[in-house]
């Protein structure tokens, strides 16, 4: 009996053994494969190693399963591109602020979507003439125009290798561009003014004379709206593109009250049906100013046909301009055109377009340029707004974005406020930058 309690011990004891062991090497096994669920995570989660471990065996899987659902996705997202563009757009240019960063500077981008826009306007929107002189302090007390820098530069004594290569860098960080600055810095050094007859006085004239040469003495930089028009040629219409957050609805804003102050009557029309933020935007504006503003009420409405009614109503009511807002999807280049090409199709049932404003950030830089040439592209455009000239170092995109894309810039932004917008004075803008 007692041999027979020791052999039923003893099997007890060989099979609870056993059944350790067992759970042993299923452990180690478990923590060894591939897909660890999030059980084994946790309990893992002690070892750094451990928690790493998961996610970089998952990845082949997931990047597999992504995979697929990416060549799932190629057909269907063109198709959609109706509605699901809005939630895409976002990625590239709409409502989001994620987005703005991605094309810009964020802070100025994304407060604009949260609350519409400028708080004080005055009742009577400033002539142009007087809003040139606002300009030149705004641009000579903005971070440190570029001219001032130069006319530092070279009214050293005896300049160096090094202070040549000073002057071009500053002109190229100013985005003069590369060969605009090439040129630039080539003639100045030719010239007796840097060299043998230096006096402050004649580098600042020899700056000026070459930077107005760059910037375009003699180009017509008038809206075709305010140019004198037949009595019977009905409005002039002008059309705002642009990326999103580079000031279009802002612009027309401003625009409406720079009209409104030559006496004229106009209409804006909210095609930017993107989101109903952007048309409250505009109709904020246009009350402030006792501007109509024509919209849908409906988000995501088609914007060629606010366009349409908008300029009907421009007809209709005999109006002298009819600015247009756009949105500035920019989520890929052929539905960009397919919506501004409709846009301007659809107007020109009613009314011919005769300008089309490439509103452009002047912070954003070479990322904005290549932006604009998009644009340019898609829908052929008249005239640039260069707006944010208040707060950028970089005037020297006045120069490189004129040449790059062959039509002048016409007004210039300076600021939030209603009255921040004025024509483009190559002089006063010269002047501005020389400081
Ligand atoms: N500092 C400054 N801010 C500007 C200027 N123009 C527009 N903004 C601001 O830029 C932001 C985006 O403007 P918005 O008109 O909504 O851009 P949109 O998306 O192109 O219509 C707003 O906060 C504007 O107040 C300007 O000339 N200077
Ligand atoms: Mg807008």
């Amino acid at each position: 009996m007692d041999s027979m309690t020791l052999l039923i011990i003893g099997i007890v004891a060989v099979v609870v053994i056993a059944a350790i062991i067992a759970v042993a090497v299923g452990k180690s096994r478990k923590s060894g494969a591939a897909d660890g669920t999030q059980r084994e995570a946790g309990v893992s989660g002690g070892s750094d190693a451990a928690v790493e471990e998961p996610p970089a065996a998952k990845t082949p899987e997931t990047a597999e399963a992504e995979g697929a659902a990416a060549a799932e996705g190629q057909e269907p997202e063109p198709k959609e591109s109706g509605e699901p563009v809005e939630a895409e757009a976002g990625d590239t240019s709409e409502t989001e602020p994620a987005e703005s960063a991605a094309t810009g500077p964020a802070p100025e981008e994304s407060a604009p979507v949260a609350e519409p826009e400028p708080e004080p306007a005055p009742a009577k929107p400033e002539p142009a003439a007087s809003r040139l002189t606002r300009l030149k302090s705004r641009l000579a007390n903005s971070a440190n125009p570029f001219g001032k820098a130069l006319f530092a530069i070279l009214t050293k004594d005896n300049l160096s290798e090094a202070d040549w290569e000073d002057v071009e860098d500053t002109l190229l960080l100013a985005d003069v561009g590369a060969e605009a600055s090439e040129q630039l810095v080539e003639e100045l050094r030719k010239d007796a003014r840097v060299n043998d007859e230096k006096t402050p006085e004649a580098v600042r004239g020899l700056l000026r004379e070459k930077l107005l040469d760059l910037v375009g003495r003699n180009m017509d930089r008038s809206l075709v709206a305010s140019r004198p028009r037949p009595e019977d040629a009905g409005p002039s219409v002008i059309i705002m593109v642009g990326v999103n957050g580079t000031g279009k609805t802002t612009t027309a804003g401003k625009l409406a009250r720079l009209f409104v102050a030559e006496d004229k009557k106009v209409v804006m029309g909210a095609a930017d049906t993107f989101r109903a933020a952007a048309a409250d935007q505009l109709e904020t504006w246009g009350n402030r100013v006792g501007v109509p503003v024509v919209r849908s009420d409906k988000d995501g409405a088609d914007p060629a046909s606010v366009a349409f009614e908008a300029a009907k109503t421009a007809k209709d009511t005999n109006a002298d301009v009819l600015i247009i807002d756009t949105a500035g999807r920019l989520q890929n280049k052929s539905n960009l055109m397919d919506e501004l090409g409709k846009i301007r199709r659809v107007t020109e049932k009613t009314l011919p377009v005769d300008e089309v404003l490439l509103v452009l950030d002047a912070t954003t830089g070479q990322n904005g340029m290549t932006q604009a040439k998009v644009f340019a592209e898609v829908i052929g455009i008249t005239g640039i707004v260069l707006t944010k000239l208040d707060g950028s170092a970089k005037g020297g995109i006045v120069i490189s974005v004129q040449k790059e894309l062959g039509v002048p810039v016409k007004l210039i932004g300076l600021g939030e406020g209603p009255d921040d917008l004025a024509p483009f004075d190559p002089e006063g803008f010269v002047d501005g930058i020389l400081g």
